[in-house]
């Protein structure tokens, strides 16, 4: 069973601006383009949205519903920045981060050890450090999956939090109507309503064949989350630079012998390590690490120039090994030994580099 966490910023553009400009706190706050040059709202704070005022509305019509409102120009620089600092917070927990924009992310924490393993404490957690690091409120969703994370971050939006624990979907879902599904937008409601479904618990009564007929190729996943099943991952964008192994000894090493005997294990260990990740890495150079005694440490490092499964060789990292101690000589504490990788995307697009 996994744990996701679904982060979304409360509005997030005028929370920036607010904070930023707190003389604005008690005003109906928009963030977009004036009403005077044909602008469009690009969000705005919940003081404004209690007048009926929406991101994506024209600003011309904003400024029908709530006369007082102020306009601020978008900064997109300064969004993107704090979008950063979130992420640096959410890196503490896991890196399985799917981004979806600046201001809304999945987690998948199904390993995060922090906060006894518990996904509530550790969104809760998460809440506590945005809010006091860069004073802002972000709204959380614990869940099994994507779709009910997601679900549950709007729950109890603003700066709320929402958990649906495994055991409670069966509860959970069969109320929840069909146009908080994901996908599903006014045409597939109608449709739905049309046919007597306006519940997850309405589009459970029909059976795959069904779905399928009303709703073509979008039927078996509607068949899945209205039972509140989603098994789509967590999808990072993140690349892995690097694969390394290292091993602290209980004893210092006294000697080069000593050293090159413990190599085996780790080359061992690096290679079943690099058997696990994704085959479309391709390796740019070996390196090795050498802490000493005292805690000084040095690292040293070759280019492949060659095909890249010629990294797979002891004799190469023993003589790497050989030549890092020979800058010391002291006796070593800890060994490590790893590959640099090339992004897997870029394997074959070398030329597109040069576009930038
Ligand atoms: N945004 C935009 N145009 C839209 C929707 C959003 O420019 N049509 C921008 C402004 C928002 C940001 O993206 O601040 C995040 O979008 P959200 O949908 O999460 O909206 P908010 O964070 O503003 O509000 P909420 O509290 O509902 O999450
Ligand atoms: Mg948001």
């Amino acid at each position: 069973m996994r744990k996701i966490i679904h982060i979304d910023a409360d509005s997030f553009y005028a929370s920036v601006e607010i904070r930023d400009n707190p003389s604005l706190r008690h005003l109906p706050v928009a963030v977009g383009g004036s009403p005077d040059k044909r602008g469009v709202i690009a969000t705005c704070n919940y003081n404004a949205r209690a007048f009926g005022v929406r991101s994506a509305m024209s600003s011309a019509k904003a400024v029908l519903l709530c006369p007082d409102l102020v306009f601020v120009r978008p900064r997109f620089e300064v969004y993107r920045s704090v979008s950063k600092d979130i992420h640096t917070i959410f890196r503490d927990y896991t890196d399985l981060i799917e981004p979806l924009s600046l201001d809304e992310a999945y987690l998948d924490v199904s390993e995060c050890k922090a906060c006894k393993g518990s996904a509530t404490l550790i969104a809760e957690e998460i809440r506590a450090r945005v809010r006091q690091d860069l004073r802002l409120t972000v709204s959380a969703g614990v869940a099994p999956n994507k779709f009910l994370a997601k679900i549950a971050s709007d729950w109890n939006k603003p700066d709320g939090i929402f958990v649906i624990r495994p055991q409670d979907v069966k509860d959970f879902i069969p109320q929840l109507p069909v146009r908080k599904i994901n996908g599903v937008g006014k045409v597939t409601a109608a449709k739905m309503e049309a046919l007597g479904i306006t519940t997850c618990g309405d589009l459970q009564r029909l059976s795959k064949d069904d779905l399928e007929r009303h709703f073509g190729s979008y039927g078996e996943r509607l068949y899945n989350l209205s039972r509140g099943v989603d098994n789509r991952p967590v999808q990072t964008e993140w690349v892995r630079k690097s694969l390394s192994v290292e091993h602290t000894y209980d004893h210092d090493l006294q000697n080069l012998d000593a050293i090159l005997d413990s190599c085996e294990p780790l080359f061992e260990e690096l290679l079943e390590r690099f058997n696990r990740i994704s085959d479309a890495y391709l390796v740019s150079k070996r390196f090795v690490k050498v802490k000493f005694a005292d805690f000084t440490q040095t690292t040293l490092e070759e280019l492949l120039p060659g095909y890249s499964g010629q990294w797979r060789s002891l004799p190469d990292y023993l003589r790497l090994m050989s030549a890092a101690w020979a800058r010391q000589k002291k006796p070593v504490r800890l060994l490590g030994m790893g590959v640099r990788l090339r992004d897997p995307k870029n394997n074959n697009l070398g030329e597109q580099l040069s576009l930038f």
